[in-house]
């Protein structure tokens, strides 16, 4: 039995050692590839799918290019994509922006266009910080400023429109004037500001008030169209302000050695709610313009008795009106010359032809005997 048993004993010995120098050699092989052949792990495989273990796969820096090591790029912007907000919001991008040499944003002007009207000595003044000449003048200065001078003639328009505005007259009526009830062409002023010196500075205002006919009174008889002239003189008194030093009305027919003249002028203490404004009165049913109620009962010209108001009121009352103010600009640089807009069909601001109110000449016989142009241009040397 037992030698029955021997070789079989003996070959299973013999496997177990041939199957022992197997694992020891296959053992041998697998340490010797690892070790020898460590770019196994370079390939498509990935190493933790292998089971290899970290200590394994630290792989020499060598491996891996400049680019690799780089952290990696911020996505390049797209367009129409708003980029996102810096980390402390936007006051931090504008700063980080301003610090990468980005131009900062132009400063907005805070102060505001300031004008105001007073009485000083019994004459008219106006202060405002609207710069008069275009030259030099910067519109990031005040907010809403424009510097436009359109009419080239060298004054800012705004200044020029701010006088215009300010210093243009209300008119006081009868309490019987025609024109106050009834439908007609409304009662408007044009008004031209125009140089006399640049130092100091001192300007011409020729104000047009339009009123689309005057009807009979004594021996006048009724017109189409009907034109009044008033002018001031407005002289640079201090930075920024302008005072009234003239005022003059001239007469229908011209007088070439008129001056101004430096007397007070009636004002009303509160003219529409803007400080106070110069005062004129109209002559019922002729339009004829005085400087008080007194120069108007005493006037040589044609003054019929009771045609002048007695109203003395120095408020606004029913039968004053303060017409709508356009500024016309120069002859060779008109700001507007066809009147159609403002009520007065086929009539031009700017033109040699006499005013015909924009109606028929057959409706009253006859028109004014003046054009706009002419008062104008009106100037007086003193
Ligand atoms: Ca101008
Ligand atoms: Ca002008």
């Amino acid at each position: 039995m037992i030698n029955s048993l021997q070789p079989s004993i003996l070959r299973s010995a013999q496997l177990k050692w041939s199957w022992a120098l197997t694992c020891v050699s296959a053992l041998a092989f697998a340490c010797e590839t690892i070790e020898v052949d460590d770019t196994m792990y370079l390939g498509d495989a990935s190493p933790l799918a292998t089971g290899v273990s970290d200590m394994e796969i630290s792989a020499p820096s060598e491996w891996f290019s400049e680019v690799d090591r780089d952290p990696p790029s911020p996505p390049a912007p797209v367009a129409g994509v708003s980029a996102p907000v810096p980390q402390g919001g936007v006051e931090a991008g504008a700063q980080a922006g301003a610090q990468a040499g980005a131009p900062p944003p132009p400063p907005q002007p805070t102060a505001q266009i300031e004008t105001t009207v007073r009485l000083a000595g019994g004459s008219l003044e106006l202060e405002t910080n609207l710069p008069a000449f275009a030259m030099g003048c910067d519109p990031s200065a005040l907010m809403d400023l424009s510097c436009d001078d359109l009419d080239e003639d060298g004054l800012v328009d705004a200044w020029e429109e701010a006088l215009l505005e300010h210093f243009r007259p209300a008119l006081r009526f009868h309490p019987e004037e025609p024109l106050l009830s009834g439908p007609s062409a409304p009662i408007i002023q044009l008004g031209r500001v125009s140089v006399r010196t640049t130092s100091p500075l001192e300007v011409n205002l020729n104000i047009v008030t339009l009123f689309p006919n005057s009807e009979s009174i004594c021996f006048v008889p009724s017109r189409s169209g009907d034109l009044e002239l008033s002018m001031l003189k407005v002289t640079q008194v201090d930075n920024d302000v302008y005072r009234v030093t003239g005022t003059r009305l001239p007469p229908t027919r011209l007088i070439s050695s008129a001056r101004y003249t430096d007397r007070t002028t009636e004002v009303l203490s509160s003219g529409g709610g803007a400080g106070p404004r110069w005062l004129l009165y109209s002559l019922r049913k002729q339009h004829t313009l005085f400087e008080s109620e007194s120069s108007c009962v005493n006037s040589t010209r044609f003054v019929c008795e009771g045609h002048c108001s007695s109203d003395r009121s120095t408020q606004l009352g029913v039968h004053d009106r303060l017409p709508p103010i356009t500024h016309v600009g120069e002859r060779s640089r008109p700001l507007i010359n066809e009147l159609d807009t403002l009520g007065y069909p086929e009539e031009r601001a700017w033109d040699e032809g006499v005013f015909c109110g924009g109606m028929d000449v057959g409706r009253f016989g006859r028109c004014s005997e003046q054009s706009i142009q002419e008062l104008l241009l009106t100037f007086f040397e003193g």
